[in-house]
C-alpha cells in the first residue's frame, strides 16, 4: 500500500533489502534526518534501498569500495546527500554509469546555498540530476527514480499511480 503523505512511518533503520535498486548515500550520518525522506519513499513504493555514510571527503576510499560493486549488485540509481561544498553527488558520478540524483543539504551557515550551487552546477560531461535543497529534495529524488523504473516496471507504475491519486485526493477543496 502507498501512502501520498509519508503518514505510514516505517523504522526504517530496521530495514535490510536483499537487492536493492537505489543506493542512498549521505555525506555524514546527520544527514539522515532529512535523507531518510528519500528512503521513506522508495519503502512506500516497495523499491528495495540501501543507505550508507560516505563523504566525498572525508571517506573518498569508501566510496570508490561501494561502487566497485554497486551495479553488479544491481544498483540503478544513486541519490547523494551532502551539505557544504557537497561534491559526493558529483564525485559519485564521475566514478560510475549508474544515474545519479542529488540533494543539497542545509547544514552549513550558508543554509545550503552552498550545497546547491556544488551540486548542480556540474561541468558538461558528468551529469548530476540535482532535486530541491533538504527533505523535499529527498523525497523528490526517490520518486523521480521512480519515474524512471516505471518506464519498464509495470508494478512501480502503478503504485507511482497510486501515490499520486491519493495525494490528489488528500488536497482539501477549501482551506477551512
Ligand atoms: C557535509 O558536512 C555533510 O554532508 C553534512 O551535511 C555536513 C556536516 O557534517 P558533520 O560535521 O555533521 O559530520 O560533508
Amino acid at each position: 500500500m502507498v501512502d501520498s503523505k509519508s503518514a505510514k512511518e516505517t523504522d526504517l533503520t530496521q530495514v535490510r533489502h536483499e537487492n536493492p535498486r537505489v543506493g542512498i548515500l549521505m555525506g555524514s550520518a546527520s544527514d539522515w534526518p532529512i535523507m531518510k525522506a528519500a528512503a521513506q519513499a522508495l519503502e512506500n513504493l516497495e523499491i528495495p534501498w540501501e543507505a550508507r555514510v560516505i563523504s566525498a571527503h572525508r571517506t573518498p576510499e569508501r566510496l570508490t569500495e561501494y561502487l566497485r560493486t554497486a551495479e553488479d549488485r544491481g544498483v540503478e540509481c544513486l541519490i547523494c546527500g551532502a551539505g557544504h561544498a557537497a561534491h559526493l553527488a558529483g564525485v559519485t558520478a564521475a566514478q560510475t554509469l549508474i544515474p545519479v540524483l542529488g540533494v543539497p543539504i542545509a547544514s552549513s551557515a550558508l543554509q545550503g546555498f552552498d550545497a546547491l550551487l556544488a551540486t548542480v552546477q556540474m561541468p558538461g560531461g558528468i551529469p548530476v540530476g540535482t532535486l530541491a535543497v533538504g527533505s523535499s529534495g529527498a523525497k523528490n529524488a526517490a520518486l523521480l527514480a521512480a519515474a524512471f523504473f516505471a518506464r519498464h516496471d509495470d508494478q512501480v507504475r502503478k503504485r507511482l499511480a497510486e501515490f499520486r491519486e491519493k495525494q490528489s485526493a488528500a488536497v482539501p477543496e477549501t482551506p477551512y
